[in-house]
């Protein structure tokens, strides 16, 4: 079963309490297999700094769904949660994105795993390293090295 890395965010109408219930549905969902979650963060908002701090976290998922399948789901769970979205780069509810598929490599219309932006983003970076430390990316590289890259500026909240 292929392995999935998914990265939560949020910013608004209660992130922590967003992210513990989208943990919640993943985990309740019955074409998932929620194996870990890593500790929540506060971040600072990548973007227009006029804007709450996230909280994120990033979550091990087993799945027999094909991506776009598993995008599926996790836009139901989005929009659950009220998505609202203001601005490109700008706050929202809450964010479910596929970072990695096991080790495929996906360019459609819908989708692009690995995530464009995660290798830039110590919000994505480091709560996966916390459950995945010894991780090699599609690439070919590993985590670690990838981590020596990008500075560490989250806050863990529990
Ligand atoms: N910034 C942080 N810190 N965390 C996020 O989850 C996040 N998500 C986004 C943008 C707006 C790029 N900035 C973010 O989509």
């Amino acid at each position: 079963m292929p392995v999935v890395y998914i990265g939560l965010g949020s910013n608004l109408q209660g992130p922590t309490q967003q992210l513990t219930s989208a943990l919640a549905e993943l985990a309740a969902h019955p074409d998932l297999i929620l194996k870990n979650t890593s500790d929540l963060y506060s971040s600072k908002p990548v973007g227009p700094q006029d804007q709450p701090d996230y909280v994120n976290a990033v979550a091990e998922l087993h799945t027999d769904l094909a991506p776009e399948a598993l995008l599926d789901v996790l836009q139901h769970i989005e929009n659950q949660h009220n998505r609202v979205r203001l601005r490109h780069w700008g706050e929202r509810t809450l964010d479910l994105d596929i970072l990695l598929y096991g080790d495929n490599i996906i360019n459609t219309p819908r989708l692009t795993v690995p995530h464009k932006e995660m290798y830039n983003r110590s919000f994505v970076l480091y709560p996966l390293a916390q459950i995945a430390p010894q991780l090699r990316l599609p690439d070919g590289r590993r985590l670690p090295d990838v981590l020596l890259q990008v500075t560490n500026d989250l806050l863990p909240l529990r």
